[in-house]
C-alpha cells in the first residue's frame, strides 16, 4: 500500500509517527510511506543550509528528536552558538545546537558539491532510517519570507520590509504581524519529480495538520504541485491542525488571520477547498466537537489530539477509512 502524506514541521513530523504505526500494525513492513516535506522554512545561517521542517521529520523518525522542543537534537549542547554570540556574528538569536551543527555542515558541503537536496536528504536518511521516504517538495530554493512594518523605520526608511520565515518565527515569535507572506523562488522552482509521482501514484494521500499557511499552503503552490495533486489517483484527506478555534503549538492563527482565514477547522479546511471544485481536498477530518462544512468535501469528526503515536495512529485510520482503503 503506498501512502504519501504533504508534511511540515513538528505536527507533521508527529503525524508520520502514527501513520508508520497504523501501517505496521496492519500490515507489518509491506507499505511505503513517502512524505513530501515543506521547504519554505529553508534558510541560510552562518554559512550553512537549514531545512528545519526535514530534520524535524528526519529526527523524530529516526529517534534523535528533542521531544520538549520538537525540533533538534535531544542532548544537545550549545558551544558552537555561545562561540558565535562572543564573536558578535549574527543570527544569534537562532537556536544551532553542536549536533544539529554536523548535519547543516554535511548537507551544505553536499550542496555545494552540486547535488540535488533530494540527494543530501537521501544520504543523511542512510544514519537516520526514518522508515519514511522523505522527499524535500523540491530541489530549487522557495523560501517563505514574511513583509511586515518596519520595526526600525526611520522618516526616509521603508514603511514595510520583508524578513525570512525564520526572524518572524524565531526571533520576533511573530509578535509583528504578517502583512503577506512571499515565497521567493517559487516562479522559478519545480516541483520535485518524485514528490510528484508519490502524490499521482499513492492509494491515498494524507495533508497532515502542518501549518496551513507557511507549509501546506507554500507547498501546494510550487510550480507542478497543483497538477500533481489533480492528479492524484487515490483520494487526498486532511487533517485539521484548528482544534476548538485554535492551533496546538506553532502560530498558525497568526498566519491565517495574515491571509484573512478564519482560525477554524471549517475555515482552514474551505481555504483548502474541495478537490470537486478545483481545491486539495477530497476529505477532511475535524476534531470531535468541532464541524466544518465544505461544499464537494466529506467532513468526520474524531480525536485528533497526538498525543502518542498510537493515537495518533487512530487518527489514520480514521483518515483512511475517509479516503475509503483499508490499510
Ligand atoms: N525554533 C525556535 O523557536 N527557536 C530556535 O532557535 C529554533 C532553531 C532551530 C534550529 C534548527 C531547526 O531545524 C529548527 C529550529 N527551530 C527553532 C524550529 C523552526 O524554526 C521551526 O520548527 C520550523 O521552521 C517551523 O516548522
Amino acid at each position: 500500500m503506498k501512502v504519501t502524506v504533504l508534511v511540515g514541521g513538528v505536527g507533521g513530523a508527529r503525524f508520520l509517527l502514527g501513520v508508520k504505526a497504523a501501517l505496521q500494525a496492519a500490515r507489518g513492513d509491506d507499505h511505503e510511506i513517502t512524505a513530501v516535506v515543506n521547504v519554505g522554512d529553508d534558510v541560510w545561517m552562518h554559512g550553512l543550509r537549514i531545512c528545519p521542517d526535514l530534520d524535524t521529520c528526519m529526527y523524530t523518525l529516526g529517534g534523535g528528536i528533542d521531544t520538549e522542543r520538537g525540533w533538534g537534537h535531544a542532548g544537545e549542547t550549545w558551544t558552537v552558538k555561545e562561540e558565535l554570540a562572543a564573536y558578535g556574528a549574527e543570527p544569534s538569536w537562532f537556536g544551532l545546537g553542536d549536533k544539529d551543527i554536523a548535519t547543516h555542515l554535511v548537507r551544505s558541503r553536499m550542496l555545494r558539491a552540486g547535488y540535488p537536496l533530494s540527494q543530501v536528504t537521501e544520504a543523511l536518511c542512510d544514519r537516520w532510517r526514518p522508515g519514511v521516504r522523505l522527499l524535500p517538495a523540491s530541489d530549487d530554493r522557495v523560501e517563505t519570507h514574511v513583509v511586515i512594518d518596519n520595526p526600525e523605520r526611520t522618516e526616509d526608511g521603508p514603511p514595510q520590509i520583508a524578513i525570512h520565515f525564520q526572524e518572524w518565527w524565531v526571533r520576533y515569535q511573530a509578535k509583528y504581524p504578517a502583512h503577506r507572506f512571499a515565497s521567493v523562488g517559487a516562479e522559478e522552482a519545480t516541483v520535485l519529480p518524485a514528490a510528484a509521482e508519490a502524490i499521482r501514484d499513492a492509494d491515498v494521500v494524507l495533508v497532515a495538520p502542518s501549518n496551513p499557511v507557511v507549509s501546506i499552503g507554500t507547498m501546494i503552490q510550487i510550480p507542478g504541485m497543483p497538477q500533481a495533486l489533480v492528479g492524484a489517483r487515490g483520494r487526498i484527506v486532511g487533517v485539521s491542525p484548528i482544534i476548538d478555534g485554535a492551533p496546538l503549538r506553532g502560530m498558525a492563527d497568526q498566519c491565517l488571520s495574515a491571509i484573512g482565514v478564519e482560525t477554524s477547522a471549517e475555515g482552514v479546511g474551505r481555504h483548502y477547498g474541495a478537490r470537486s471544485t478545483g481545491g486539495l481536498l477530497d476529505g477532511w477530518l475535524v476534531h470531535t466537537g468541532d464541524s466544518a462544512e465544505i461544499d464537494g468535501a466529506e467532513v468526520r469528526a474524531v480525536p485528533l489530539l497526538m498525543s502518542s503515536p498510537e493515537v495518533t495512529a487512530d487518527m489514520v485510520r480514521a483518515a483512511f477509512d475517509l479516503a475509503g482503503v483499508t490499510p
